[in-house]
């Protein structure tokens, strides 16, 4: 998400997986100042081609913006979480290892762990680099997304 000289409003925003060359992997703020309020940033990557040129994985901010983040996850994303001013309003865990999520595993997002998810993720087995299936965000759809899917199987994540 590029903001421009804008001021959105993010509430209950999933923002996850997202690549980019350059700066804000997931969000990108640029005179911007955002209130992201019970969202999920989680596994996006700035600085893909790893030249050193890029960061804020999770969210990038120029100065003198103040993006405000409130009751928040923003976590695995790489090459780190936050880049520039932010404001936190409380509630936030910004940290770069995910605690396990077991919603993490709706991998088609329709608010059920079962089947469907379970079929994605046969189809995806062994991709290298992002993909949905890849539930844990390291870059590879193997046992460890499908041990983290049959724990959470039958978990109802709608809200
Ligand atoms: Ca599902
Ligand atoms: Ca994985």
């Amino acid at each position: 998400m590029y903001n421009y000289l804008s001021d959105p409003e993010l509430y209950r925003t999933g923002i996850r997986r997202n690549l980019t060359d350059g700066d804000g992997g997931g969000i990108a703020n640029e005179a911007s100042s955002p209130l992201i309020d019970e969202c999920s940033i989680k596994f996006n990557t700035a600085d893909v081609d790893g030249d050193g040129i890029g960061t804020g994985g999770g969210m990038w901010t120029t100065p003198f913006a103040n993006p405000q983040v409130l009751n928040s996850v923003i976590c695995g994303n790489m090459p780190n979480q936050i880049f520039g001013p932010w404001i936190d309003l409380g509630g936030n865990l910004v940290a770069d290892e995910c605690p396990a999520d077991a919603c993490d595993a709706d991998i088609n997002g329709d608010g059920v762990i079962n089947i469907l998810d379970f079929t994605t993720l046969l189809v995806e087995w062994g991709k290298v680099g992002v993909s949905d299936a890849d539930i844990n965000g390291d870059l590879i759809v193997d046992i460890a997304d499908f041990s983290t899917l049959l724990i959470t199987w039958g978990s109802d994540c709608s809200e």
